[in-house]
């Protein structure tokens, strides 16, 4: 049986819904156990996933130019009040969200009991 590589890395990836399906199989499939949280945007207050991933040294790079395959820019809109209107008619806002959201940390300690 061939020891296991020591996690260095926790990758924390913030995606948006439909991406979160084919980045959890890009993440299982190099390995990596995934931890999936619910969360969301604290902007648009959308669903979205945060992702946790440990990842011995040198696997970081790779999982992170996967992400960046999949992720995909979206526009989605936001409605404001129009300032001086008479009724709050709601104008439409275009954002731009995504790829993905991505933190990558050193780790200085991991267990697993
Ligand atoms: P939200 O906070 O809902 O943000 C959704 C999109 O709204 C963002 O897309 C960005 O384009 C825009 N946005 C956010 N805050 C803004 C602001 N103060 N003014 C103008 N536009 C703003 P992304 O940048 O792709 O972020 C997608 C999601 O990733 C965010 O959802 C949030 O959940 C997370 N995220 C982004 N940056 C983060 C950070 N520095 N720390 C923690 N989470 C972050």
């Amino acid at each position: 049986m061939s020891a296991k590589k020591p996690v260095q890395w926790l990758v924390v990836a913030v995606v948006q819904e439909p991406d979160i399906v084919q980045t959890m199989d890009a993440a299982e499939a190099s390995g990596a156990p995934v931890v999936y949280l619910s969360s969301t945007g604290g902007f648009l207050g959308n669903g979205n996933a945060t992702l946790l991933i440990g990842l011995p040294a040198g696997l970081e790079e790779r999982i992170i130019s996967e992400f960046h395959q999949i992720c995909r820019h979206r526009v989605e809109y936001m409605t404001m009040p129009i300032e001086g209107a008479p009724i709050p008619l709601p104008t439409p806002i275009p954002v731009q969200v995504g790829g993905a959201t991505i933190f990558a940390l050193p780790v200085e300690r991991f267990e697993e009991m």
